[in-house]
């Protein structure tokens, strides 16, 4: 293409998800002057919730606090079904704000981009898609998720197995359990809170002949509690709306849980049963994070929880044996992402559900039928199914090529010379605010790295907020060019490492500490994640906009004409 038909925009928007959308709705109303545009992979509007079909995929935040706080019209309108929605209600909800607010006609969909490039002449962002189109923009906004880059397991044979085979967040848009896995036999990969999910739906369907999980690591699971809504509660949860976000503005995740603000020993053997007891009857994530305060930071009082939650299992579960391997030994209770479950663990009492414990017997390889264990068992499979994961947090970043300033790579191994030039050395993610990038001017993450992620929803709606405002300040100056100061990183960074310290979470090896084995350079832990309080966060984020924007530097000169 012909280098003057590029496109140019104010602003360039990755991705159509929440984070998309929400960029997408508010940019517009407060820059209705400008060129504003989004890119998206996929056919429709979603991210996560139109990526992830699999059986069973529901939120694990309450419904409630799940919608956009801006569109007060449409909250009071939703009827949210169930406590913790599936997923084609909250992808339904989605579309209708898309749908609502005319945002279709600025997206453009089936469109992956492949490689970004900061053009210093003219100070603007040149960006090539997988067809060869191009498009230039002032200003952009990366809003492409951080568990958006399905990871496939890492195993010898993968690519020989005969039968159906596909990620959870690739599922087939038109499989109906009930009609295509009849009289199959069903392997599952990985029992994160996808597996979970996935297992216990698929497990519970009739027709199906046996589900095998094959489990590497076991994860800590607790009770959903998922109920009804009906019409008549749902009208009385609307008038609460201004409290529930209020409520979540408050905690640390930004969930409608809080933690009890006393120590687990501190409290009498009695008070702790009567605490653990009370939220395990309770909904949602109230026994991850409404228990002792201390119980993500004291090893101790981790573990008497760990050993509460560990007889709640085994009473679950006919074979001890089973129950012991789906008991996790090598972390404790909340250490990782806690999914919530409505029968994983009866699914093992099932007789056609086996449990594959890889760290007894691990997988040594697939087949073209199925998949062989180290002791020589081979499992005959009809559909293997991958519920590994995500190339989390970096992963959506590492899929494009980028040249930042001076033509610097964003992501990078120290392994070679032209990756140790990369600004994310080694999968290590280093930002201003995690909203900015040193080198990478004019660009900003809407739930990237450094960021709080929690109740998304809440986080991505303040991450906008404050995008929106800077873009502001850009305006009413005429800056066409912002970028932090290697010193506000540094200093950043440091704090974001700094706030990871103590908790016992970041001693464990998952995708919030930045490990997957199946990727290549992350096998080690790293901090890329904020785990300190998101009102601290959202403090830091104003305090910044109060003085100026500090850590932030800007300029005025006027764009040039392409030479
Ligand atoms: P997770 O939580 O990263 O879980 C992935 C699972 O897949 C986990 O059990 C892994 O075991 C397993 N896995 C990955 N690779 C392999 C190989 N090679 N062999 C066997 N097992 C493997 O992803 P989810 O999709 O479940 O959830 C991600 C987030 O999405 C979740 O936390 C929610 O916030 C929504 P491992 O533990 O690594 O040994």
């Amino acid at each position: 293409m012909d280098s003057t038909q590029v496109d140019h925009y104010d602003v360039l928007i990755i991705g159509a998800g929440l984070s998309g959308i929400c960029s997408l709705y508010h940019l517009r109303k407060r820059f209705p002057s400008w060129r504003i545009r989004v890119l998206e992979a996929a056919e429709s509007v979603g991210g996560t919730w139109n990526w992830n079909r699999y059986p069973g995929a529901r939120v694990d935040s309450e419904s409630l606090s799940y919608a956009f706080s801006f569109d007060k019209d449409l909250i009071n309108e939703w009827h949210w079904k169930e406590t913790f929605a599936p997923q084609s209600e909250i992808l339904r909800y989605i579309e209708r704000v898309a749908e609502k607010h005319d945002l279709h006609k600025d997206i453009k969909f089936n469109t992956r981009i492949k490689s970004a490039r900061w053009q210093d002449f003219n100070r603007s962002w040149l960006f090539t898609d997988e067809s060869g189109i191009q498009y230039e923009a002032g200003f952009f906004v990366s809003c492409m998720g951080f568990l958006s880059t399905p990871s496939l397991p890492a195993i010898p044979g993968i690519e020989t197995f005969k039968g159906q085979a596909f990620h959870t967040s690739r599922w087939p848009k038109n499989l109906d359990i009930s009609r295509d896995f009849a009289d199959k036999r069903i392997g599952v990969i990985g029992t994160g809170a996808t597996g979970i999910q996935t297992i216990t739906t698929v497990s519970k369907e009739p027709s199906v002949k046996s589900v095998t999980v094959f489990q590497r690591t076991p994860n800590w699971s607790a009770p959903l509690r998922n109920e009804e809504i009906s019409l008549e509660k749902m009208q009385e949860h609307q008038k609460n709306y201004d409290r529930i976000f209020d409520l979540c503005a408050r905690t640390p995740g930004c969930f409608m849980h809080s933690a009890d603000p006393r120590n687990s020993l501190d409290v009498t053997e009695d008070e702790r049963l009567a605490l653990w007891e009370e939220l395990y009857a309770k909904p949602g994530f109230s026994k991850w994070l409404g228990v002792f305060s201390d119980t993500y930071t004291n090893r101790e009082a981790n573990k008497l929880y760990s050993d509460f939650m560990a007889s709640k299992i085994r009473a679950r579960l006919n074979d001890p044996e089973v129950a012991d391997s789906l008991i996790p030994k090598n972390h404790g209770f909340g250490t990782r992402r806690i999914p919530l479950e409505s029968g994983y663990f009866e699914t093992y009492n099932r007789s056609n559900v086996h449990l594959v414990d890889m760290q007894k017997t691990p997988v040594e390889r697939i087949t073209d039928t199925g998949i062989t264990l180290t002791n020589g068992t081979h499992h005959e499979l009809d559909v293997l199914i991958y519920a590994t994961g995500f190339d989390a947090i970096t992963g959506a970043f590492s899929s494009i090529e980028w040249q930042g300033k001076n033509g610097r790579p964003l992501l990078g191994s120290s392994d070679t010379k032209e990756g140790r030039m990369a600004i994310w050395l080694d999968h290590r993610p280093r930002t201003y605010l995690g909203l900015t990038i040193n080198s990478m001017p004019n660009m900003f993450t809407v739930l990237g790295p450094h960021q709080p992620f929690g109740n998304a929803p809440r986080t991505i709606e303040h991450a906008v907020a404050v995008v929106s405002d800077l873009l502001q300040y850009c305006k009413d100056n005429d800056f066409t060019y912002v970028e932090p100061t290697p010193d506000a990183v540094e200093r950043w960074t440091e704090h974001v490492v700094a706030c990871s310290k103590g908790h016992l979470s970041n001693e464990v090896d998952s995708w919030m500490t930045g490990v997957n084995k199946n990727v290549k350079g992350k096998m080690v832990r790293s901090v890329a994640r904020y785990s300190g309080h998101a009102a601290e966060y959202r403090r830091r984020c104003a305090e910044c906009k109060q003085n100026g924007w500090a850590g932030l530097k800007f300029a005025q000169t006027p764009r040039v004409a392409r030479p």
